[in-house]
């Protein structure tokens, strides 16, 4: 990604056009997390991949830094309905992640420091679709937003943009997270509003 941002047009598009059915628009940005904020050293911090085969990719925190950086900016949906417009971030996108990971796996499952766990199909974590972040605004990001850091996906609800992140499972076959197990979408398309099970 060099400058332009997903969805980029060309031309400004109205801010009713950005926001999916059934949200409203919020310049705050409310915390929402189902337990306490961890604490993660950086020192010990890792980030591992595991695919089906059970083979291990780890990252350190310098490893990590030391890999291309990019700057998404983009349009936040929570399924409590807000939305948050053009938020600006930095981090490492999955795409160099499993650049070099051996899989033939579909999906996977996200886990953090702290316990919270989420499902999304592989797919949704490529392509340019989905980052490891650890500065939001030109900041750090705060640790109760999920610093040091965290996932970012956000062409699904934010539910899936897990904060705290510690690695990602690739599985043959889908094993669904904290809230999906608890009767949220298993996909999860704002635009869709995809935001419980039996929204389809
Ligand atoms: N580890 C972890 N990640 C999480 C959550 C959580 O409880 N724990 N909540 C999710 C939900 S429901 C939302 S809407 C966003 C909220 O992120 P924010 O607190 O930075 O706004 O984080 C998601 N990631
Ligand atoms: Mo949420």
């Amino acid at each position: 990604m060099t400058g332009f941002s997903p969805g980029f047009q060309g031309r400004p598009r109205p801010k009713s056009d950005r926001l999916p059915p059934g949200q409203y628009l919020v310049e705050d940005w409310p915390v929402l997390s189902a337990g306490p904020t961890p604490r993660v050293d950086l020192a010990r911090w890792q980030f591992t991949v595991t695919n089906e085969t059970g083979r291990q990719y780890s990252w350190s925190w310098p490893q990590l830094m030391a890999l291309p950086q990019e700057r998404p900016h983009v349009d936040i949906h929570c399924v409590t309905r807000w939305s948050k417009l053009d938020t600006d971030w930095r981090g490492v996108s999955l795409d160099t992640l499993l650049e070099n990971v051996e899989t033939q796996a579909e999906y996977a499952l996200v886990s953090s420091y702290g316990g919270y766990t989420t499902n999304l199909p592989l797919e949704d974590l490529l392509d340019g679709k989905a980052w490891i972040v650890h500065t939001f605004g030109g900041q750090d990001l705060h640790a109760e937003h999920g610093g040091p850091a965290r996932l970012l996906v956000p062409h699904l609800y934010f539910w899936k943009s897990a904060k705290w992140v510690k690695g990602i499972r690739l599985l043959d076959s889908e094993e669904l997270g904290f809230w999906e197990a608890a009767g949220y979408h298993s996909y999860g398309d704002p635009w869709r509003e995809e935001r419980y099970q039996d929204d389809d």
